[in-house]
């Protein structure tokens, strides 16, 4: 009687009850769809420096599934120095780069990021790997960590003329 008392007090201190989980944070899909409150980010592809460069440009899509507008206000890399969001402009013909201070996302709405429109420009640039996180920061939605795939841009997609991002 007492021993089995004994024995199962140490029980407890020794674990042969099941631990409580330690929260583990799900494991990072490379491009899956990121979601926080009405905030979805998917399709998130990095293109890493041309050769020479140091600067390379982050595409993706926004989804707001909520009833309010939300804003993109800023984004940061910890393999970027810097990262500032940009948008084509078309200047006489010739496309120019413009930094952004925010990017509107309306609610329902979806905003895209691809190649010869906005883009995320990520300066100092050094991916290691296939994937890099960057932290989006919404208004409302607060920071949403993407990882981002590392590739360069397709060879078709590249070809016409698609100089620099
Ligand atoms: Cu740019």
């Amino acid at each position: 009687m007492h021993r089995l008392f004994v024995l199962a007090a140490l029980c407890l201190f020794v674990g042969c009850q099941p631990a409580p989980e330690a929260p583990q944070p799900p494991a990072a899909v490379v491009g899956a769809p990121v979601t926080a409150g009405a905030i979805t980010v998917e399709q998130a592809a990095a293109r890493p420096p041309l050769g020479g460069q140091t600067t390379g440009a982050g595409y993706f899509v926004i989804r707001n599934n909520g009833d309010a507008p939300d804003r993109l206000i800023g984004a940061a890399s910890p393999v970027a120095a810097t990262v500032e969001l940009h948008t084509h402009r078309d200047d006489s013909g010739v496309l120019r780069m413009e930094r952004l201070e925010a990017v509107d996302v309306p609610a329902h709405g979806a905003v895209v990021f691809a190649p010869r429109g906005l883009h995320l420009m990520l300066f100092d640039f050094r991916p290691a790997g296939d994937a890099a996180p960057v932290t989006l920061r919404f208004e409302k939605a607060g920071e949403v960590v993407v990882d981002f795939a590392v590739a360069p841009l397709g060879a078709g997609a590249g070809a016409a003329g698609d100089h620099d991002h």
